[in-house]
């Protein structure tokens, strides 16, 4: 995983600078999985860090980060997809389910499901409307695609 900053003008800048952030390396399972990416405070310090592959990496400043494994081997990090295969017509995992994980600010987590049968692949949580909530913007892979779904946080 490479990091770049988006230089002030991108069409003149030339190369960008890239800073390599994280090396997938072999486990004794294979290669973590590393599909999908994050980010958000983890640890409450002001820097926004990055949630990949099976770890956390720590924002230390600029562009470095240290990492520390939260698993064996990556996995989800919003939600589950209903269909990943082309061919198909119906989906793969028709249950597919999306969790929201509250923080308690002590670092203990309560999942809660927030959707089932809905394909998200590479969702995003922001605030979409402007009111200072966030909201969930997330697509599917390729069931029922192409769309958009737009969550819009009523605070019930
Ligand atoms: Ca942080
Ligand atoms: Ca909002
Ligand atoms: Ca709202």
């Amino acid at each position: 995983m490479i990091l770049t900053e988006i230089p002030t003008d991108p069409r003149r800048a030339g190369l960008w600078s890239l800073h390599p952030i994280l090396k997938a390396e072999p486990t004794a399972k294979g290669f973590p999985y590393t599909e999908g990416i994050a980010a958000a405070d983890i640890d409450g310090d002001g820097r926004m860090d990055l949630l990949a592959g099976n770890g956390w990496l720590k924002h230390r400043g600029k562009s470095e980060f240290s990492f520390t494994a939260i698993g064996e081997r990556g996995g989800r990090i919003a939600a589950e997809m209903a269909k990943w295969r082309e061919r198909k017509t119906e989906p793969d995992h028709p249950d597919a389910t999306a969790w929201i994980l509250y923080d308690d600010g002590q670092g203990h987590f309560r999942p809660r499901i927030f959707s089932r049968g809905i394909d998200f692949h590479e969702a995003r949580v922001a605030d979409l409307d402007g009111d200072g909530d966030l909201d969930i913007l997330d697509k599917p892979y390729n069931w029922e695609a192409p769309r958009v779904e737009v969550w819009i946080n009523e605070g019930r």
